[in-house]
């Protein structure tokens, strides 16, 4: 008897917890719309709902080990539907491609998905776009101008601040302490300077 209590409480607690993420997720990016009850704007909404809302924050390129090729990071937010980058350029590079790190190895990818009322990652250690054929090299305090362009969003120009060569900003919460090994972990520009790796694209 006791025991049958507890299963069934059990798995109401996991219902209701179900439930209840569903809830957030439903209604993550558009919570202020969902109140009204104006049929006009319902379905204005729900043309919008289809539509990706991208933004682009958190950009920044670390000065780089190499005078004619940098690394780019940033984050993009997606309050709508799923995008697709597809590419991206600069007025100061001949050529911007977009990489991923697959273990110790980057690979040329031709597309990064953006999830709906997701983020898409570019950080150390992980994705990046590569700007090549550099036009000169960006000192610190510098802005390299990127334009990101997408599936079906309108491109996104993003000015982005040349940081420290070591800059992250994931360890810039508790940066009392430097850390060697991390940086040369998430250093781009040393896996940037061995072009064999490169290469293989
Ligand atoms: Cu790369």
């Amino acid at each position: 008897m006791n025991h049958r209590t507890t299963r069934r409480r059990r798995l109401l607690t996991g219902g209701a917890l179900a439930l209840t993420a569903g809830l957030v997720l439903a209604g993550c990016g558009d919570s202020d719309k969902s109140d009204k009850t104006d049929k006009t704007s319902e379905a204005g909404d729900s043309a919008s709902a289809k539509k990706p809302d991208l933004s682009v924050g958190g950009a920044y390129i670390p000065v780089p080990a190499m005078d004619d090729m940098a690394g780019g990071f940033f984050t993009v937010t997606n309050k709508g539907a799923a995008d697709k980058l597809v590419s991206a350029s600069s007025p100061l590079a001949g050529s911007v491609t977009l990489h991923a790190t697959v273990g110790s190895t980057m690979k040329e990818r031709k597309s990064f998905t953006v999830p709906a009322n997701g983020t898409l990652d570019f950080s150390r250690g992980g994705n990046h776009i590569m700007l090549e054929k550099l036009k000169h090299k960006p000192k610190q305090g510098d802005k390299v101008e990127v334009t990101l362009r997408f599936e079906k969003s309108k491109p996104i120009t993003v000015s982005m601040p040349v940081k420290p060569a070591t800059y992250n900003p994931a360890n810039s919460a508790d940066s009392t302490e430097h850390d060697p090994s991390n940086a040369k972990t998430h250093s781009t520009t040393d896996k940037h300077s061995s072009t064999d790796k490169h290469s293989s694209h």
